[in-house]
């Protein structure tokens, strides 16, 4: 399989351990390091274009959103955090592929904290997803 990840380098101390932990996830999987891509953005708010692109532009069996809104933060954390949800659910919508919501989006850094290996539960779904699809699409 061909797996995206865009990344937000916001948060950066949350997010690289989610993209760690879901690489170190999808190279249990099989999926070699030259089919693993990550597409690095500055914040939460910029995910769902590139995910937009990268479905458009297609040559992934998934794409994995990985990013951390933290309230505490920001004074715009529900623009920010509801956009990237709302946008990442757009683009999975009408992609031809799963795309998956892997951005925290949490009160406090003691929060993100402790979701912080949940980077791991995204690859498994962006598999989980992507045999699903693939199974839906050999029936049509
Ligand atoms: N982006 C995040 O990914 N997480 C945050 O907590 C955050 N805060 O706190 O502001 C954040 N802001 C940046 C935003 O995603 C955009 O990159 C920026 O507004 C430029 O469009």
């Amino acid at each position: 399989m061909k797996i995206a990840i865009v990344a937000a380098r916001f948060n950066a101390f949350v997010v690289d351990k989610l993209v760690e932990g879901a690489t170190a996830k999808l190279r249990e999987h099989g999926v070699g390091e030259g089919d693993i891509f990550v597409a690095h953005v500055p914040g939460a708010f910029e995910i769902p274009a590139v995910a937009q692109r990268m479905a458009a532009a297609g040559g992934w069996d998934a794409i994995i959103c990985v990013g951390c809104v933290i309230r505490g933060a920001t004074s715009h954390y529900d623009f920010v955090a509801g956009h990237a949800a709302y946008g990442v659910g757009k683009v999975a919508m009408k992609a031809k592929v799963p795309v998956i919501f892997g951005v925290l989006t949490v009160e406090n850094v003691e929060q993100a904290l402790e979701r912080i290996s949940h980077g791991a539960a995204y690859a498994e779904a962006a598999i989980e997803m992507a045999t699903l699809y693939k199974q839906l699409d050999a029936r049509t």
